[in-house]
């Protein structure tokens, strides 16, 4: 079923609960993103890409046009693309997923953003978001539940963030089948390698591992690699003068 296009126009009439759920239920599209960054044995580590304009801590990032970057990092051989479409912090937008998954419909694509309610949820699905970022320590352990459940009813992967052992637990509760490690701390920033090290040994074998932020060059990709299926990386793509040998760099 050819779901009809969604202009962000007709995306910010706020609509009922009950309307939203209702057109996002007719989407019929399947997700991708589970199996593009699930790493089968002797494969390469996966690569998720992603477009960030700015962060709360470094401020812009750097102007750059949202598809031209994406067009390099498919060719670069990304197996999935992250798109922050958070307005405040991250000067980001939910044009820029429309924009990419009209153009590259086939590109597993990622919605960040800070999700705490059902409604977020759908419009994700309307976007035509694959997958979607569950932050755990931003949610009690029942809202990771449901919020997760709720993605999955609607054929959409989630990203599960966690960046400790308490995070970790709402993780188990919510039984999710993708974990991202976050390097960075949310409340201080700091950037810490280790965390992925220390996480993933208590992650069962079956379950996807992403590591997350701070990763800028080929020893930290070694550093992490054993155990894990992919790295999501932002910063040191977009602000390399060569995005593709960058991504090629990491992927060596
Ligand atoms: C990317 P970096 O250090 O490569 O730019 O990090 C990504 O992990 C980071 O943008 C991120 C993020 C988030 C952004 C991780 N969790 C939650 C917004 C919201």
């Amino acid at each position: 079923v050819e779901a009809k296009k969604i202009r962000v126009s007709e995306l910010k009439k706020i609509k009922s609960i009950e309307e939203i759920k209702k057109q996002a239920q007719s989407i019929k599209t399947l997700s991708r993103f589970y199996s593009a960054i699930k790493r089968l044995p002797n494969e390469p580590i996966k690569l998720i890409a992603e477009i960030k304009k700015a962060s709360p801590i470094k401020g812009p990032l750097k102007e750059y046009d949202v598809l031209k970057m994406a067009d390099l990092y498919v060719s670069a051989g990304a197996d999935a693309i992250s798109v922050i479409t958070e307005e405040d912090f991250f000067l980001g937008s939910p044009e820029f997923l429309i924009k990419i998954k009209e153009n590259y419909p086939h590109v597993p694509v990622l919605r960040k953003d800070f999700i705490f309610d059902e409604y977020q949820i759908y419009e994700s699905k309307l976007l035509k978001a694959d997958a979607i970022l569950l932050i755990a320590c931003i949610l009690s352990k029942q809202q990771c539940k449901n919020l997760y459940e709720l993605a999955k009813s609607l054929q959409m992967d989630v990203l599960f963030e966690v960046h400790n052992e308490e995070d970790l637990e709402k993780a188990f509760f919510a039984g999710v089948n993708i974990i991202g490690i976050n390097n960075r701390n949310l409340k201080t920033m700091e950037i810490d390698l280790n965390t992925t090290l220390r996480l993933k040994n208590l992650i069962a074998e079956d379950k996807v591992i992403v590591s997350e932020s701070g990763i800028s060059e080929r020893a930290h990709v070694d550093k992490i690699k054993n155990g894990i299926d992919a790295i999501l990386v932002g910063t040191s793509i977009v602000l390399s003068d060569n995005p593709v040998e960058k991504i090629k760099e990491l992927l060596l």
